[in-house]
């Protein structure tokens, strides 16, 4: 294979988002487009020259095409080794497994998430640090800065790598392994479970559950892991096969995406549990019968439960929540006497917390939960820590979150999404929001006195870096909150999320419809936001 030097020319908006650079596949199969980016990674992080890199992705539309890509020019880029999970898979969770486990420089991710996927839907690319995790906004801007002046890029000319068959071949002068994408992942959750106390709840015969693949990523895992160790009866895991285009679907684990398992959970034959995943395998939504579990209040569930768990059993360190999540899980802290700490949206906030061990347990009310195993949020481990729990309690989903609410009280959560926004309409609202700012603290709105309003900001507590207008949020005087967001992940206009919380401490009141519990506060926020006007909307595309 011979070196080829391509002479190129910057595109616009190669700026990574929450998580990493998403466009539409088209924008992608542009002639060059994939090459900047990737060039702009290889010639930032100098590392990977002479190291080694993980490469692997949800195996959406265009995965495999770019993974070729990505192979030639790191081996082009100098790049000793390359691992490739088989077919170019490797969940988001299990590439940063894998990185830690092998002690890589990194890898490139491939992953448009929860985003739907095929010819016309969405593809992604983000780069993982060594730690194992999403690469820091130093790095990303880094990136993103290099894409803006790149003149040219490596590559090699020969043919494709076959991504089927475990074992080492070379592209010019790297090694590449294509290596099993499940054992890696499935050995460490055995190392953090009792494999033994899920194993005998599913055979005592008095337990049914599903886990929906929703036709992505994690089919091949959940299979692995709850059917084949596990020992779940053939057919606990829905949807597995994973397909290029999610068989259509909005790969998107939530009440509105994933209908037919929420069906599945109610009613007089409904199952004891339910849990889907997305995408890429990062994301969780559990589901008892009859009961949805908000991530927020799973956070905080599984931190006042992760005694009971091996992997935690000698307790947690701190505990991480992103800033629109609610605040469930600083009460639990309280009680549990470790730090909680409020950062930005965006799993990469949690990384320095994660690497200097002030926390053990982190989330977001974006349906991620995640621990210290690794660097990214990860939605099978979330449903194992669950069945761990509900082995060991012999409890329902129900009563072990009712518990949990007699005990902390709760938090009544929701969030309201306005999607694919006139851009200059939502940055209005903001900027309108940010205007109406000072004068808010001290006013009534709806019940409720303003306790504090502002445009959040954070300083990271490990390396002191700062990060500026992260979402307008407005607490009230009795612990409810109101949070404006614009997405970073979408990839059509703009998304306006707006998240709501109210606290209840009396149990009396704690098994009412959220919809209707929080229909106050929806309506201070709408018109606070002057959202109909603004958006030409008056009700949410998705309520989560
Ligand atoms: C990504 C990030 C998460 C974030 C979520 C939503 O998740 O990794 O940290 O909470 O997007 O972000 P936004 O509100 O900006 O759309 P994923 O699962 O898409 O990688």
């Amino acid at each position: 294979m011979q070196p080829q030097v391509v002479d190129t020319t910057p595109f616009e908006g190669q700026r990574p988002g929450t998580s990493g650079l998403r466009k539409k596949v088209g924008v992608f199969r542009q002639p060059h487009y994939l090459e900047n980016f990737v060039q702009a990674i290889f010639d930032t992080q100098t590392d990977l020259a002479g190291g080694e890199l993980v490469v692997g992705g949800d195996g959406r539309y265009y995965n495999r095409e770019a993974i070729q890509t990505i192979l030639r020019m790191a081996a082009a880029n100098g790049v000793r080794r390359a691992l490739v999970g088989r077919g170019g898979i490797l969940s988001t969770p299990a590439a940063s497994c894998v990185i830690r486990k092998r002690r890589t420089q990194g890898g490139i991710v491939l992953s448009a998430s929860h985003n739907p996927g095929g010819p016309e839907g969405d593809f992604g690319i983000k780069f993982n640090i060594a730690a194992g995790g999403p690469a820091p906004e130093s790095v990303t801007e880094a990136i993103f800065a290099r894409t803006q002046s790149i003149r040219q890029y490596r590559t090699l000319e020969g043919t494709p790598t076959n991504l089927d068959e475990i074992g080492r071949t070379r592209v010019g002068d790297m090694e590449v392994e294509i290596i099993d994408p499940v054992s890696d992942y499935a050995q460490l959750m055995e190392s953090l479970f009792d494999f033994n106390a899920i194993h005998q709840l599913f055979n005592s015969g008095l337990f049914r559950m599903r886990f929906d693949a929703m036709h992505a990523v994690t089919g091949p895992y959940a299979v692995e892991i709850l059917e084949s160790r596990l020992k779940a009866p053939p057919g606990t895991v829905m949807n597995a096969e994973a397909l290029e285009d999610f068989g259509g679907g909005h790969p998107d684990p939530n009440l509105a995406h994933a209908k037919a398992l929420v069906a599945l959970t109610k009613g007089p034959d409904a199952l004891d549990f339910g849990a889907a995943s997305d995408g890429d395998g990062d994301r969780n939504m559990i589901l008892g019968k009859d009961c949805f579990v908000t991530p927020s209040d799973s956070l905080a569930v599984l931190a006042a439960n992760a005694h009971l768990v091996p992997g935690y059993a000698s307790g947690i360190r701190g505990i991480a929540r992103s800033m629109p999540t609610s605040q469930a899980a600083d009460r639990v802290a309280e009680q549990l006497g470790v730090e909680c700490f409020e950062t930005p949206t965006g799993w990469k906030f949690f990384g320095n917390l994660l690497d200097a061990g002030r926390i053990t347990l982190c989330g977001e009310e974006s349906f991620g939960t995640g621990s210290d195993h690794v660097r990214e949020k990860d939605g099978l481990w979330a449903v194992l820590f669950w069945l761990n729990l509900l082995a060991v309690r012999q409890q329902s989903v129900a009563e072990i979150l009712s518990d949990h609410w007699r005990r902390f009280g709760r938090n009544f959560y929701t969030r309201h999404d306005y999607e694919a926004v006139d851009a200059a309409a939502a940055e209005g609202l903001m900027h309108h929001l940010r205007i109406l700012l000072p004068d808010l603290p001290g006013r009534r709105l709806g019940e409720q006195i303003v306790r504090y309003a502002d445009d959040f900001a954070y300083t990271d507590p490990i390396d002191g870096s700062r990060s500026e207008r992260q979402g307008i949020r407005i607490g009230f005087e009795n612990g409810a909150r109101i949070v404006f967001r614009l997405s970073g992940t979408g990839t059509e206009g703009a998304t306006l999320r707006v998240y709501l919380e109210s606290f209840e401490p009396d149990p009396a009141h704690h098994h009412r419809d959220t919809q209707e519990a929080m229909r106050p506060l929806i309506l201070v926020a709408r018109e606070l936001a002057q959202i109909e006007a603004r958006t030409g909307r008056l009700e949410p595309d998705v309520i989560t």
